[in-house]
């Protein structure tokens, strides 16, 4: 079984105003909609579409929780979250425009977690977990969560033997290195902070990859994405680097956590290497045609995929 977890979930607010939003102005709002957001959430969403049947769990607060559970289910996830008493799920807001060049994220802290969060999180809704498994830990848990809980935490996803896919960043990622891990998606800047040197290409991020092979003995899998400048995917036998479609962006938020959900189900489904970063690379562009924050069109996944270049590093 596929399980996501999102220690930070949220509902997203997305605002769409007329023209680009300029400082000072009365910027008009031409709509108004509420989605899914926080990012394991989304990777759900992705492979429920994709026909892949998952658990998606995590810790949220119990006021709102029933709206963020409708929006899940109008894309066909049933979520499972343990969920706090007297605390609320967080509320963000994404600001987009009509011309579709921009999106503005503005995001709560959220619910900082604690051990006996954990704890009852665990004995609630994992203990069946095992090696069969796969667990994605997508999103970082609230800023104002001490690492020392976030350790608590991966230590024991550690100890239930599961294969652990991680797309978190900074200290939270910095932490999820030292447990062995199946697949890691950092953007450019992510990857910089391992490797600790600026990163401006794909063959950069390979060259770097080769230099600092120690800093990621952990990891079995790593899928770099670096937006415009596309992509790259590195396992144990094979690395290839795929170019990005360019398409018309309405809403590029969510565009990376439909990348995973892609990355996931090819890596779970155990699909060549070409074709996991072929459907990856086309979801991720589906997604930024959509307003939304989360979801794709399956039918222009099929078309997009298709026409993803790739060049094979290794
Ligand atoms: O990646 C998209 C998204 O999950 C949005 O839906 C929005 O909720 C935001 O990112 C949350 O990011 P954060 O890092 O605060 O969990």
């Amino acid at each position: 079984m596929i399980y996501t977890i999102t220690l930070n979930p949220a509902i997203d607010n997305i605002i769409q105003i007329k023209d680009q939003l300029i400082s000072g102005k009365n910027n008009r709002i031409v709509k108004k909609t509420k989605d899914v957001g926080g990012k394991g959430t989304h990777v759900s969403i992705g492979l429920s579409l994709l026909g892949a049947s998952n658990i998606c769990t995590g810790i949220t607060g119990k006021k709102s929780y029933e709206e963020l559970s409708n929006l899940l289910s109008s894309y066909g996830v049933q979520d499972d979250f343990y969920s706090v008493q007297n605390e609320e799920v967080r509320q963000n807001y994404v600001l987009t425009d009509t011309s579709g060049h921009s999106s503005y994220m503005i995001t709560e802290y959220g619910l900082s977690l604690t051990v006996e969060m954990i704890d009852s999180f665990f004995e609630s809704k994992l203990k069946n977990l095992d090696a069969r498994d796969y667990v994605v830990v997508s999103g970082n848990p609230s800023l104002k969560t001490p690492i020392e809980v976030f350790s608590y935490f991966v230590q024991r996803l550690e100890k239930s033997g599961a294969k652990l896919i991680a797309d978190v960043s900074g200290k939270y990622l910095k932490e999820f290195l030292k447990a062995k891990l199946f697949l890691i998606k950092p953007n450019e800047y992510e990857f910089a902070g391992i490797v600790g040197r600026n990163i401006s290409s794909i063959d950069e991020c390979y060259k770097a990859f080769k230099e600092h092979k120690a800093l990621l003995e952990n990891v079995e899998n790593i899928a770099i994405s670096m937006g415009d400048k596309g992509n790259i995917l590195i396992s144990p036998s094979e690395t290839f680097k795929f170019k990005t479609i360019h398409v018309n962006t309405i809403n590029d938020t969510g565009s990376g956590d439909a990348y995973v959900s892609g990355l996931v189900y090819g890596f779970t489904e155990k699909l060549p290497i070409i074709e996991i970063g072929q459907l990856s690379t086309a979801i991720g562009a589906s997604k930024a045609e959509m307003e939304t924050s989360s979801g794709f069109v399956i039918d222009r996944v099929n078309q997009l995929k298709e026409k993803v270049d790739y060049e094979r590093m290794s």
